[in-house]
């Protein structure tokens, strides 16, 4: 019946190594990055917009593609050939723009 006992350790072990992961990963610390791009289409009803988005430097090559906004409001008067510029915020592997206006 010891060993039962000594059981309990690598069951510890595994949890504090589990939770030390998930406290690496920190999804409360977001990352803002400027993001700046040309409309291609609006999808208000999704709360989301596809971007021809230029270069954001450290995270992401420009590309078009799909983003979320975090504000359905922020999409009124955007439409496609629209030129906007706002703050993408990334938080682990997901991002939304917080801050959409046109230029
Ligand atoms: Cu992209």
């Amino acid at each position: 019946m010891n060993t039962l006992r000594w059981l309990w350790l690598p069951i510890l072990l595994i949890s504090v190594i589990l939770i030390g992961c998930q406290t690496g990963l920190d999804s409360s610390k977001a990352k803002f990055y400027d993001l700046k791009g040309k409309v291609v289409s609006v999808e208000a009803d999704k709360n989301t917009l596809t971007l021809d988005h230029e270069d954001m430097p450290g995270f992401m090559k420009a590309m078009t593609m799909k983003f979320s906004v975090e504000k359905a409001s922020s999409l009124e008067g955007i439409k496609t050939g629209d030129h906007v510029q706002g703050k993408l915020k990334v938080t682990g592997s997901e991002y939304v723009i917080t801050d959409l206006q046109k230029r």
